[in-house]
Order: C-alpha cells, then structure tokens, then sequence
C-alpha cells in the first residue's frame, strides 16, 4: 500500500514539472520568420523589411525573429510567392505584375498612366478598394498584410536616345513577367521580352535585351547605368509592392504576435514610402551624372499615354470592369 501512494505521488509530481515547462515552452515559444526580396541591400525595400524585423523582433521581445535576404537569394517575385504557398518561406514582397497569374486583378495597376501621382496610387491602395484586393490573396494562400512603393517605372536602353514611341521600335525592352506589359511595348511598336529581376542585369551586359523599365532608385542602386546609357522619365506604370505573408504561418501565431506584426507592417509601408520617394528622387539626379537623362516635355509623355491606350479595352475583361471604375471612382473622392 505505501509502496503505491508513493509512486502515484511521484507520478503527479512528474507530471506537475512536465506541465509547468510546457507552459513555460508555450510562453517562450519563437517564431521564426524567413523573408525575401529580389531587390539589393541598397535599396528601399531592404531597409524598410529591415525596419520592419527591428520593429517586430523589438515588440515581440524576441518571440519573432525575421531572416532577411535581399537579391533575389531565394529566388524571383514568382518563385517566392510559390514557397509562401507551400510554407517554406515565410515572407516575400513582389511587384504586383508578377502577381497576375496567380490574382488576375492585380492587373488593374498595370494600367499605364492609370495613377497621375503618388497620392492618388497611396488613396487607393490604403481604400477598401486596396484591402479588398490584399484580402483575394488568401485564396492562394497567402495573407497581404500592406502594399509598399517600388515607384513609376522609366525606361532605359543602351542604343540611343528615346522622346517618342517610334524610337522604341523594334527595340528588345525587358518586361515584368506579365502580359499587359508586353502588349503596352507592343503597341509601341517594341519587341519585349518577359524575364524575371534576377537574370536582367546579365541580360543588359550580354545584349540579349536592349533595354528595360524600372523606377530611378532601381536603375541606381542595381547599377543599371554600367550597361545602360540612355534613360527617358516615361513614368507609364506606378509599380506597388505587396508585402505579405504565408498563410499557413499566420494562422500559427498567436493573436498577441499577429497584432505586432499587422502593426510593424503598417508603420513599415509609411517608412517605406517616405524613403522610396526620397531615393527616386536623389537617385534620378544622380543618374544625369552617368546616363543620358531624357525629361519627356507634357506633350511628348502624351504621345506614350495615346500609344498604349489599346492596352485598356484589351483587359478590361480580365481585371474586371467594376474594380476599375472602383478604382477611378476612389481616385476621385
Ligand atoms: C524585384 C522586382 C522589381 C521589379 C522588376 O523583386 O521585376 O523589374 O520592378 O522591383 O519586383
């Protein structure tokens, strides 16, 4: 008999201890989160996902912890959305164009000219209209937690000097892999070529493509102007970013460490932006010290809104024709 009260009582002690790290595990339990961009360490984007990890890993008190890796180490905008989608990556933050495939209505900011400056893309992309479309996101998988500013987009080449569509022509313009923008050079009367961020640099060095768009502080920053010597400030797309998350990881952290990181990403898109338009607009200056800059007069950028109007009607369908007017109609209020 004693022999038996002294062995439940070890068992209830052991279980006691059990118990009591377990909970001390649950409390102490880390998160950790992988998070990758195709931009340099240079760029906006890396700082503001740096500004984003010191936040987090700062109000979590170290329960987060964000691995950050830049230049498209884990692969391309695709290639990344893809691993948040199997819940190997945690983190990624695309352009939208590369979204398309997998969310047609990300199309409507491939619309050219559709934003006439920043303030009006930020009204719409921080409206219902924006959240609606962060919010399409969880059916693949994957949760849009804010959109950050990758900027208008300006042509480069290497062959001469471009202030009219008809000096595109037949000129090889990289584009994003999405089809909107390879009808809008298209239209131009260009040949584009679809390929992803990674490989574009390479493909400017080798001549495989003559030319490609992308806004100041990339060309900068990713030293586009080695292997480019003409520039033109065509400013036809505003490009968003979509910093977001996968959706199996989300749903694991607990509802205090998702509040932290809803809140870090919201005050990391307002550092985000601030930082981005400072470097556009530092970095285009410094571009006229290495390239040819070519300021398009109000006429001239006229002539490429009237050149790659046809891109409208021709998607009207696939992005939705009410997203669109919701979109022109938020532009407005
Ligand atoms: C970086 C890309 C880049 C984009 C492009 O991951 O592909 O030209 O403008 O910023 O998303």
């Amino acid at each position: 008999m004693r022999k038996t009260i002294v062995a439940v009582l070890l068992v209830l002690l052991l279980a006691a201890g059990l118990f009591a790290e377990g909970r001390q595990e649950g409390a102490e339990e880390t998160y950790k989160i992988t998070a990758g961009i195709g931009l340099n360490d240079k760029s906006a984007q890396y700082e503001s996902l740096i500004y984003f990890k010191e936040l987090v890993e700062k109000e979590s008190a170290g329960r987060i912890i964000v691995d950050v890796y830049h230049s498209s180490q884990l692969g391309d905008d695709r290639e990344m959305m893809e691993a948040l989608q199997r819940g190997e990556q945690e983190m990624t933050c695309p352009s939208t164009a590369p979204m398309v495939p997998f969310v047609p209505e990300y199309g409507v900011f491939d619309l050219p000219f559709l934003f006439p400056s920043e303030a009006e893309a930020d009204k719409v992309l921080d409206s219902a209209v924006g959240q609606q479309l962060l919010d399409k996101l969880s059916d693949i998988g994957i949760k849009g937690l804010v959109f950050w500013e990758n900027g208008y987009r300006n042509l480069t080449n290497s062959y001469q000097t471009v202030r009219t569509p008809t000096d595109v022509k037949g000129m090889r313009v990289r584009t994003m892999e999405n089809p909107m923008h390879l009808d809008a050079w298209r239209a131009m009367g260009a040949n584009p070529t679809p390929m992803a961020f990674g490989e574009l640099f390479s493909a400017m060095q080798q001549g495989v493509v003559d030319g490609q768009e992308n806004p100041w502080g990339t060309i900068y920053l990713q030293n586009f102007f080695e292997v480019q010597d003409y520039a033109t400030d065509t400013g036809h797309v505003y490009s968003p970013f979509v910093l977001m998350i996968a959706q199996s990881f989300w749903d694991r952290l607990p509802a205090d460490l998702q509040g932290i990181v809803m809140d870090a990403a919201v005050k990391s898109r307002d550092h985000n932006r601030d930082l981005n338009r400072r470097y556009n607009k530092e970095y285009m200056e410094k571009l006229k010290d290495v390239m040819e800059v070519t300021v398009l007069t109000p006429a001239e950028k006229a002539e490429f809104q009237k050149a790659v109007q046809p891109v409208y009607a021709k998607y009207a369908d696939t992005i939705g024709q009410s997203l669109i007017d919701d979109v022109l109609a938020e532009m407005k209020k």
